[in-house]
């Protein structure tokens, strides 16, 4: 078990395309404040990526790229470890057994599942057994403390669950993490749908890009959904586009959102505050990821040395785990 000071915090994220402000804001930005008070693991989620078939160049490239976006946003992999899923094959080996400590009705359940299943055209196993995966991810870690945004929460209470009925079947073996959501920014609506999540794979108008230029982003806001009523307040049910507005300029500069409302009257002077905000926040993100990706030898040394680190982590629990279930002989 973790005998570190600071709590140990996994935390992942895939490479399905670059950051957009809903993972910066709902994630990363926590991940960054905490660095020095924990003991963090960022892993690259280039297996999870694999669940919808993509062109492998594409692929290539989002690996690097968000690993550029990653260290550019602040995760300083001098203060903690940055790896490539892949690269740690642990990750698969306890994969499997997670997928058979996981029930198929438990599975069926995941809202993500039964959201994506809708989205795509071949509908992988891959797609079915992600959470599963997952719960190795977080559980090969020892990991205390899981920050992500609300979308995963479901996702990290199965990975209690089934480190929970692992433990009671075969003994102590892992640590039950718990989920750390952000009080503000949590979950950052598409600006152009404003009833669904800003997400990689819904990329569209109404998707803030870390790699944006500025005018696109300052397009993108004044273009921003919002509604008919002509007055701002912070209601998430009846006005979900202002509401994310203010969330997102609330996430940007720390007021609370029901605040900044008193302050507008007008839907575009929040709009052009909200851009502003925003581009303050991730212009200089996207000069330093520019600036990174001139050197892939450098990031692929970064990635591999911490990969190397987190291999050393992971192949003690996994060897527990094998263990415990009696695939391995104890040494
Ligand atoms: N809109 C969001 N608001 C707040 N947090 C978010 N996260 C994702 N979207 C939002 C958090 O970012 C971390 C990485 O998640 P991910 O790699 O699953 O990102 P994604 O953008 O959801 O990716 P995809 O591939 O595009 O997924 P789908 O298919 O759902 O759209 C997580 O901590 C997540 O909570």
């Amino acid at each position: 078990m973790t005998t570190a000071k600071h709590p140990r915090v996994f935390s992942g994220i895939q490479p399905t395309g670059g950051l957009h402000l809903g993972n910066l804001l709902g994630a990363v930005k926590g991940w960054v404040s905490q660095l020095d008070h924990t003991d963090t693991i960022i892993c690259i989620v280039d297996l999870h990526a694999l669940t919808v078939a993509r062109d492998p160049t594409e692929t290539r490239l989002n690996r690097l790229g968000l690993a550029a976006a990653l260290i550019a946003a602040g995760v300083d992999p001098d203060r903690c470890i940055l790896f490539m899923q892949s690269a740690v094959p642990e990750h698969a080996q306890l994969g499997w057994i997670m997928q058979c400590n996981a029930s198929f009705g438990e599975l069926s359940r995941m809202t993500q599942f039964k959201e994506k299943r809708e989205r795509v055209d071949f509908i992988s196993s891959g797609l079915f057994l992600y959470p599963a995966l997952q719960a190795a991810d977080i559980l090969l870690y020892d990991t205390d403390e899981v920050p992500v945004g609300d979308d995963q929460r479901q996702h990290v209470e199965l990975c209690r669950d089934l480190a929970i009925r692992f433990n009671n079947r075969y003994g102590r073996t892992f640590v039950v993490p718990r989920h750390v959501i952000a009080p503000v920014g949590a979950r950052v609506m598409d600006l152009a749908n404003p009833t669904n999540k800003m997400s990689k794979s819904l990329d569209g108008p109404g998707t803030i890009w870390l790699s944006d230029p500025v005018a696109s982003i300052e397009k993108k806001f004044k273009r921003a959904v919002t509604d008919s009523l002509d007055s701002v307040t912070y209601d998430r049910e009846g006005q979900p586009g202002v509401a994310n507005l203010l969330d997102i300029l609330s996430a940007c500069t720390g007021t609370p959102p029901a605040d900044l409302a008193r302050s507008y009257d007008q839907y575009g002077a929040l709009k052009l505050d909200c851009a502003a905000a925003v581009i303050e926040l991730v212009e200089p993100i996207r000069q330093r990821s520019l600036s990174l990706l001139q050197d892939p030898a450098e990031l692929d040394r970064i990635l591999n040395t911490g990969a190397n680190r987190a291999k050393e982590i992971a192949s003690k629990v996994l060897a527990r785990a094998q263990t415990h279930i009696g695939i391995l002989e104890r040494s």
